[in-house]
């Protein structure tokens, strides 16, 4: 196994992009619970992302999310940003929450409703410029719930023909990343339903096109650290979308349900060259905490993604080859299971002391008094909530 100080220098790459989003109230379809403090603006959603950044360092960017988080002007907005500490990530856009998508919208039969979608995307792009971001996440909730209902068929040559004609849109420097989900909110068949869709779509489009891995979008029992290293073996795992489920698409706290399984999805990303700065691979979060707080929430989660990156980091490849190549099953297992077992917290703990970070970030936050002061300033107007 290698030592805590041999991934130091890898530990210090690390960049969690934070979704504006989880600062929102939220909640299930039975209710959205309401907190004291929680932000009215996408500005405030900033200065809250801003605060685990202070607090983790591990948080430099953030994620919006269009029209959720719109404004008149987005270049002050990155500015505003820019002036917290933060920068602005991935533009994700909606295209579920408007009647004319009941069925569906890149997908959609009427050519009036699917050119809506895609001038939707258009200007998600528009927003990417100004913002300086690089890519832009599609997530459909497009689909059917009973069988004949649509032509499986004619849906995936309208995706790909709109995909198309978003993709010709985007800059040199400029992705796209297309989500997929099992389910939910269509039942019966799901237009990007699996990364093998979302693979396809990917490659016929061109080079820009990547793969988002939402990891709470997979059946239970899906072995999904498998499906990292194809993406990575193709060239194609663009982002992923962190969270834990425990039955359906949850959004909690990443590394809450299996933090073997983040360890494992982890490892998979280190050994296919998909971690670090250069790899093109971003580490989102996509979670909203219902009834825990927000910030902290997120700094739990930042902190659960660098504890099981360090595990991650510990294994020591070459052993690990050399006990796969001599056929030594056990040998082998306890190399992994020695680093999944190892307790990082302490040394992460001293190696942030000394990059003058907190020690504790999620203490010091706590006694920073920072969640009582936004209690007591953010007092009328609404609060932002999942869905607006
Ligand atoms: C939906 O299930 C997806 O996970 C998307 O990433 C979605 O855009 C995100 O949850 C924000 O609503
Ligand atoms: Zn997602
Ligand atoms: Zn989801």
């Amino acid at each position: 196994m290698r030592s805590f100080a041999d991934i130091t220098d890898a530990l210090a790459e690390q960049a969690i992009e934070l979704p504006s989003w989880a600062f929102g109230n939220s909640g299930t379809r039975f209710r959205v619970f309401g907190q004291p403090g929680v932000p009215r603006t996408p500005e405030e959603k900033i200065a809250d992302a801003a605060k685990v950044h202070e607090y983790t360092g591990l948080a430099p960017t953030v994620a919006l999310h269009i029209p959720w988080d719109k404004v008149d002007d987005y270049a002050k907005l990155a500015a505003f940003a820019q002036d917290h500490g933060v920068a602005l990530g991935t533009i994700n856009s909606n295209t579920f929450q408007d009647d004319d998508y009941k069925f569906g919208s890149l997908t959609h039969v009427d050519e009036r409703v699917r050119q809506k979608a895609i001038a939707h995307m258009h200007e998600c792009i528009e927003i990417m410029t100004a913002t300086g971001s690089r890519d832009l996440k599609i997530w459909l909730a497009d689909g059917t719930n009973y069988p004949g209902q649509g032509d499986l068929r004619g849906r995936q040559d309208r995706l790909a023909a709109s995909l198309a004609e978003v993709y010709a849109q985007l800059g040199d420097d400029q992705r796209l990343v297309l989500e997929y989900k099992f389910f939910e909110p269509a039942f019966y068949a799901t237009d990007v339903p699996d990364w093998g869709t979302s693979y396809a779509h990917c490659v016929a489009l061109g080079e820009k096109a990547f793969v988002c891995l939402d990891t709470g979008h997979h059946a239970p029992g899906t072995n999904i650290e498998f499906i990292v290293t194809q993406l990575l073996r193709l060239g194609r795992l663009g982002s992923f979308d962190f969270n834990s489920r425990f039955y359906a698409d949850d959004d909690l706290i990443v590394g809450a349900a299996d933090p073997f399984q983040l360890f494992r999805i982890l490892y998979e990303v280190v050994r296919g060259g998909g971690y670090g700065k250069d790899s093109g691979v971003a580490f989102m979060l996509d979670q909203c905490h219902n009834i825990e707080p927000k910030i902290p929430g997120q700094i739990r989660s930042v902190l659960n993604v660098q504890e099981m990156t360090a595990r991650a980091l510990l294994v020591d490849t070459d052993e690990l080859l050399a006990a796969e190549k001599a056929g030594d099953v056990l040998g082998a297992n306890q190399l992994l299971m020695d680093a999944f077992y190892t307790d990082v917290r302490g040394d992460l703990a001293e190696w942030r002391a000394g990059r003058g970070l907190p020690a504790d970030p999620m203490k010091e936050f706590l006694a920073s008094g920072y969640l009582d002061q936004i209690a007591a300033d953010r007092v009328g107007g609404d609060q932002a909530g999942w869905g607006a």
